[in-house]
């Protein structure tokens, strides 16, 4: 109850309780006195004693920043924002069903305003704004706030949720990949935004420890999200980074409205409790904002304790109660558990009762919170701001479990809305839901737009300035392009040597970010620690244990490595802030994430969608790929579909490289596409740990590498038989060994194709497919893949370590079909050699399956397969790898 007792008065309550612990210390011993305290303790709180305060106000009223705004003018703003919020939500829904949500935004409104008009700061010339990850499903309040400011028109807000409408519409939640120049950060997928925002946070740091950006003011990264999001583990798994790097330019504002889409988020309990508890114990600044100012004379007055003894007593289902009943039910169930407490409201109406606001909904008490969190030093701050679920929609959803899904208003409801906000609307028309936007000399108007300016422009808003920079050109990768005789290398090292030059780069060296969770070591980048070090905000503080080696250890305060440790969750947050900020700061950065690639898109693959939405930039690296090619390893680690996955989202480019030279070319014209010509787009390219030959780069295949498939090898001349393998990754060594065997034993000339993406073939085939359907009596286009494989006799086979529905993605454009040999299944432990026998992907299996493609089309007898599977050792009836 600190801040109810003057400071006085409390030292000397503090003397008398020391006094009271010494004696016990001296009587009970400390043992004994810590239990007898943390009892003591546990009888103010519902969490466990020793990680949550009082259920109270964390800043006490004679602290509290006094409030600087004019707070009707800005509670009339509000009003009308509310309004329109609610208005394109329940016209969307009363002509054509298309969703959206009132109360998510009807319970966050007022924390939302405040920061609108005393806070979050705009883009300046010299200032980046403050980047603000708005609540998804609170987009409805951002879209009529853009409206009211002028940068959405009532077409807009009429067309919510109908983006193919004529003349355009407003995406259902933040997209920058649908409305590019508005919103800067995709939210919607509950804990991405969370994650995002504290990598963000730590990013800005790195770019200012490196010297990349020179700000006058630091940013803050906000981030608005729901009580219930933060049951997502992206949320809170991360939270103890903001504490270690010292995060004090974030600040996460969270609405507890006590509720999610099904009901209480913590009937039972305390979700302000239980998250105080966790942000605490992570080393958060947490500012909990409960109960409004109303509650201050209650508190005041409460000699007996009881009024927060009864608070901390009810768990959130009965708030969420006291919200749906009338005031009535309140006095009754909440005070009147306590003849004093009745005593201490017998001033109050039921109807006073029943509007005793929650903190979230007092802007001076948001406004002090606010002021505190920007102000504190060392730590993130997270502000607990209770409200009330659909706040303001009375019995149409107020607090109510159904809250979240309500769409629709009746006209009652909207009478009941327009009264209780002094909305201008009359009678006549409120049934038709109109938009109101106030005169633009109207007081209001005036004021937010003084207020905005004086915070310095519009927020959320994206700003794309191209910058391209001056990457290298092919020739400067001259080492992978000539191939390496020394021996025998994998694509990994190739990539090392290639990220290599990169960082040495002097045009884009600097902008090079290496992102590494946990495993350098494995991919044989630790070579770069000590070259450009680990960034570490604090330096190195010890001296690492591998000092006198060569390559140790190397922490640094401009290091340029991201070590996120076992994390790729966060090691992807960190590529999306380094991938975007050519928008966010107008610095293009150049992400390099390698990982291991089992544990990418099929561990955190709602981050890499999130990726392309956000128009992010980079290159993922996903290593030791391969059902077979990572041996030993076994069935959580061996990847063969990651490349799948890859191909759903829009904006990647998957690539699986087979050589060195295939892998610069495909970084080199990365590297101009997005940041010489500014396209939106990003890579996935499969690493692979074998060590094979790495041939030089053969004369005018380049083109090729970009598209997706080139000839690699050709068959000898003079057989009799013709077939086409295409291979991938290291696998394109079983290709060119059955190249051999085809050749010797069964007089079959095969040539040997690279296939390094399905997917840019696939896409590339569908593009003319669908123009040919659409222009019916026009000559038809022709694919790349089509054009090439025209020109080709015979049968078609492929082989490749991931699943059969990579290559498979072409299979409809090639001549007389594909027969695709693959690693379907789950991996196991095993030699390389045993596991391509097992999957059928060896030298061997690939003879047999080319042979077999003869056969279906007729050109060779069944026998000579029969006899085939015989003479190279195949057991034909060994067991399946994929059982289902
Ligand atoms: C990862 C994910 N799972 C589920 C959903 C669907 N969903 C949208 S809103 C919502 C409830 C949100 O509750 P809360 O976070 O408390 O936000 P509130 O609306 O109460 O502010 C759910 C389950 C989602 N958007 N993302
Ligand atoms: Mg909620």
């Amino acid at each position: 109850m600190a801040g109810h007792s003057g400071a006085g008065n409390g030292d000397k309550w503090s003397q008398s309780l020391q006094s009271v612990f010494e004696l016990a210390l001296e009587s009970q011993g400390p043992e004994r006195t810590a239990r007898l305290l943390e009892k003591l303790a546990g009888q103010l709180r519902s969490a466990p004693p020793g990680v949550t305060t009082p259920y109270i106000n964390t800043i006490p009223p004679g602290q509290q920043a006094p409030f600087p705004g004019d707070r009707d003018i800005e509670r009339r703003i509000k009003s009308y924002i509310r309004w329109n919020a609610m208005a394109m939500v329940v016209k969307a829904n009363s002509t054509t069903n298309v969703g959206g949500h009132i109360s998510t935004f009807a319970s966050s409104a007022t924390l939302y305003e405040v920061a609108f008009n005393h806070f979050l700061r705009g883009r300046t010339d010299d200032f980046p704004g403050d980047l603000v990850y708005f609540q998804g499903h609170a987009a409805p309040g951002m879209y009529a706030r853009a409206f009211l400011e002028g940068r959405l028109s009532e077409r807009h807000l009429q067309n919510f949720r109908q983006e193919l409408a004529e003349g355009g519409g407003l995406s259902s939640y933040p997209h920058p990949y649908l409305m590019p120049e508005f919103w800067q950060f995709p939210t919607v997928s509950m804990g991405l935004g969370p994650i995002m925002s504290l990598y963000q946070a730590r990013f800005n740091r790195y770019l200012q420890a490196r010297g990349l950006v020179h700000w006058k003011d630091e940013p803050k990264v906000w981030a608005f999200l729901g009580d219930g999001e933060c049951d997502e583990v992206d949320t809170l798994g991360a939270i103890t980074l903001g504490a270690r790097e010292n995060l004090d330019n974030l600040i996460w504002v969270i609405n507890c409205n006590l509720q999610r889409l099904d009901g209480p988020v913590r009937g039972n309990g305390k979700i302000i409790q239980e998250l105080e508890g966790l942000f605490r114990g992570a080393g958060w600044n947490v500012i909990k904002v409960i109960w409004g100012t109303d509650w201050d004379a209650l508190l005041a007055r409460d000699k007996s304790g009881r009024l927060l003894k009864r608070m901390e007593e009810c768990v959130d289902g009965d708030y969420q109660k006291y919200t749906v009943e009338p005031g009535s039910y309140t006095r009754k169930h909440f005070f009147g558990k306590y003849p004093e407490l009745l005593e201490l409201v017998n001033h109050l109406t039921d109807e006073q009762i029943s509007k005793l606001l929650r903190g979230g909904h007092d802007a001076r008490k948001m406004y002090a919170a606010y002021k505190m969190a920007v102000e504190h030093k060392g730590q993130p701050t997270v502000i607990l701001a209770k409200t009330v679920k659909g706040y303001g929609l009375g019995e149409a959803g107020e607090g109510k479990n159904i809250s979240h899904q309500q769409k629709k208003m009746n006209e009652k409801e909207l009478r009941e809305f327009r009264e209780r906000f002094q909305i201008p609307i009359s009678d006549d028309v409120i049934a038709e839901t109109p938009f109101f936007r106030p005169p633009p000399d109207s007081p209001e108007m005036k004021y937010l737009f003084e207020r905005r300016k004086a915070l310095g422009g519009f927020l959320p808003a994206r700003v794309v300035k191209p910058a391209p920079l001056q990457v290298p050109k092919l020739a400067d990768f001259e080492r992978l392009l000539k191939g390496d005789n020394s021996g025998e290398v994998s694509t990994t090292k190739a990539f090392t040597l290639l990220l290599g030059s990169l960082v040495r780069n002097k045009e884009i060296g600097r902008q090079i970010v290496p992102i590494i969770p946990d495993e350098a070591r494995t991919f044989g980048l630790d070579g770069l620690f000590k070259e450009v070090g680990i960034y570490s905000w604090k330096g190195q503080l010890y001296e690492p244990v591998d000092r006198n080696s060569l390559l140790y250890y190397h922490e640094a305060k401009d290091g340029q490595i991201l070590e996120e440790g076992i994390t790729e969750a966060g090691s992807m947050a960190s590529f999306i802030a380094a991938g975007t900020s050519y928008a966010t700061h107008g610095v293009p950065m150049i992400p390099f994430y390698i990982y291991y690639s089992m544990f990418g898109l099929q561990r955190v693959g709602d981050l890499f969608w999130l990726a392309g939405d956000i128009r992010a930039k980079g290159f993922l690296l996903g290593a030791t790929a391969g059902r077979t090619t990572l041996n030993g390893e076994g069935l959580q680690h061996q990847d063969g579909h990651s490349l799948l996955h890859a191909s759903t989202i829009p904006t990647c480019l998957p690539y699986d490289p087979a050589f060195g030279f295939e892998l610069a070319v495909i970084v080199a014209d990365g590297l101009r596409r997005m940041y010489v010509e500014g396209e939106d787009i990003f890579y996935y390219l499969s690493l692979y740990n074998e060590n094979h030959a790495m041939p030089p780069m053969p004369a005018g295949v380049e083109d090729g590498i970009l598209k997706g498939l080139y000839k690699f090898k050709p068959g000898p001349d003079g057989k009799a038989l013709k077939a086409h393998i295409f291979g991938s990754g290291p696998i394109i060594n079983s290709a060119l060994k059955a190249q051999e065997i085809l050749a010797e034993r069964y007089g079959v000339s095969a040539d040997v194709w690279s296939a390094t993406s399905y997917k840019l073939l696939r896409t590339d085939a569908i593009r003319c497919q669908r123009w040919n359907m659409l222009h019916p009596t026009q000559p038809p286009k022709k694919s790349y893949v089509e054009e090439l494989l025209a020109k080709e006799q015979g049968t078609f086979i492929a082989v490749s370590d991931n699943i059969r529905t990579v290559p498979d993605q072409i299979a409809p454009w090639v001549p007389g079909g594909l027969f695709a040999l693959g690693t379907d299944g789950f991996g196991r432990s095993d030699t390389r050699a045993r596991l391509r026998r097992f999957f059928e992907i060896d030298a061997e299996s690939t003879v047999i399956g080319t042979l077999y493609a003869l056969a279906e089309k007729g050109q060779i007898e069944r026998q000579t397969v029969e006899k085939a599977i015989k003479d190279l050792g195949v057991d034909p009836e060994k067991i399946q790898p994929q059982l289902v």
